[in-house]
Order: C-alpha cells, then sequence, then structure tokens
C-alpha cells in the first residue's frame, strides 16, 4: 500500500482525482492533470459528516468543522476508471435476440459509444444469445476465458410480452451479477426492464437516450478501474 504522506499539492489533487497507484499493488504513481479533465461524476462534498456541537442528530457541518474535515479527507486515497486510454481494451457484448427490435438499437448505441472511446472493433467480440435468461451463462463463459476487460450485456424485458417478467428481469440481473463476482471480471447490466414496448423503445436510442451506449461508457469504466487500480 502507497505511503500516505505527500505534499498537500498532491493531496489537494488526490482528493478530487485518483493516483494511479494500485490499490492491490505497492508502486506509487502521481496521475497526471490531464486526466482530471476526464473525471466523470465525482463528489467533492465530504465523505462523512460529524454532527456539530449541541445537535447531536443534525446534519449540519459548523464551517470550522467542516474545514477540520476537509483536511482530514485530504488523506484519502480515491481511485476510479477513466474514459480515456480505452484502446487495447478487450469486450464481449452478449446481447439477446429476443425484442431484437429493441436490443439492436442498443448494441448499434454500444458499437458507437466503443468507437468514439478509441476502442478498436477487432477488440470487440458480440455473442448473440436466444433471450434476456440466457445472458448470465454466456456471460460468465466469457468472462471466465480470460479475454476480455468487460463483459457488457444487452437485452430488453418488457412486462407487457409477458406473464413471467419477474422471472425473466430477476434471472438477468442475478446472472449478470453471478457471473462477474464469479469470473472477477465486470459485467455491467445493459438489460432494459421495461412497463411496455415504447418505454424500451425510448431507452434504445429514442427520447431517454440510449441505455447500450451508457452501458458501454460503465464498461470502459470498470475495465479501466480493474486495469489500473484493481490488479491482483
Ligand atoms: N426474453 C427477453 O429477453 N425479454 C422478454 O421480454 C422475454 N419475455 O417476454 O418472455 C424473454 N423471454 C425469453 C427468455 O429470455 C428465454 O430465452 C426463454 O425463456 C428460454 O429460456
Amino acid at each position: 500500500m502507497a505511503a500516505a504522506s505527500c505534499s498537500s499539492t498532491i493531496l489537494l489533487h488526490r482528493l478530487h482525482n485518483t493516483t494511479n497507484s494500485s490499490i492491490l499493488s505497492s508502486s506509487t504513481h502521481r496521475s497526471s492533470s490531464l486526466s482530471l479533465l476526464y473525471h466523470r461524476q465525482i463528489s467533492t462534498s465530504p465523505l462523512i459528516q460529524f454532527p456539530s456541537k449541541g445537535l447531536s442528530n443534525s446534519l449540519f457541518v459548523a464551517p470550522a468543522e467542516r474545514k477540520k474535515l476537509s483536511v482530514q479527507t485530504e488523506a484519502v486515497r480515491q481511485f476510479t476508471g477513466f474514459l480515456t486510454k480505452a484502446e487495447g481494451f478487450r469486450f464481449a457484448i452478449v446481447v439477446a435476440r429476443f425484442n431484437e427490435i429493441v436490443t439492436r438499437p442498443l448494441l448499434e448505441g454500444a458499437l458507437d459509444t466503443f468507437k468514439k472511446y478509441s476502442v478498436r472493433e477487432e477488440d470487440i467480440d458480440v455473442v448473440w444469445v436466444p433471450g434476456s435468461f440466457e445472458i448470465g451463462l454466456v456471460a460468465q463463459k466469457l468472462g471466465k476465458s480470460g479475454k476480455y476487460n468487460a463483459i457488457l450485456c444487452i437485452g430488453a424485458v418488457v412486462r407487457g410480452d409477458t406473464t413471467h417478467y419477474d422471472a425473466v428481469a430477476n434471472t438477468a440481473a442475478s446472472g449478470v451479477l453471478s457471473a462477474g463476482i464469479n469470473s472477477g471480471v465486470p459485467c455491467i447490466f445493459g438489460v432494459l426492464t421495461c412497463e411496455d414496448m415504447d418505454q424500451a423503445l425510448n431507452r434504445a436510442g429514442g427520447k431517454a437516450g440510449n441505455k447500450g451506449s451508457e452501458a458501454a461508457l460503465t464498461a470502459i469504466e470498470m475495465a479501466s478501474l480493474f486495469e489500473h487500480h484493481l490488479k491482483d
């Protein structure tokens, strides 16, 4: 584990960013300020809030205590994945054929995003399965193959279509989760669970954006987190 002592400039930088030092290795490098530009969703609020005197149940933090708190949290190392330098990462996409009218645009959104973030086409394998129920097993197999940095799982479960909506939706979610845990490779849940087809189409490139594209960003971030910070 890297030593916690360093200059206040570096500490401040670390509070808003991450170091390149792996949590699981002893090597320590400082991240470049460039990486700050690409940092996603960083919370600048304190991680913990202490109650102020006389307000034991309140979350109010007096200015003096807030200052003290920021001094304390400056020593906390924070790690995250980045969207830059995705070139060289390998991804598998497992996509369900069921509701293909929805899953195909989700797949296209994911492929577009990978391209935008410099993932090479030859580093992406797409595996089609009959339905969302089958995704978890295949994702696990691909994860365990050791060939990929992350597995992106795409499906669409629509309540209107089925009386076993809950069974398929829950199986898809727990299957993708288990695949990640059992393989040690990030498995990203890009399976829509919707009330009706309109809602599904809206999320597959319609009014509500493209969830396949969002899932691809998550896959890159997780691949980066594992590559740079969580390697055995
Ligand atoms: N599969 C889906 O991906 N979405 C659905 O909405 C769906 N419905 O409606 O039934 C669905 N069913 C198929 C299921 O995933 C399996 O392929 C099938 O049960 C065979 O195991």
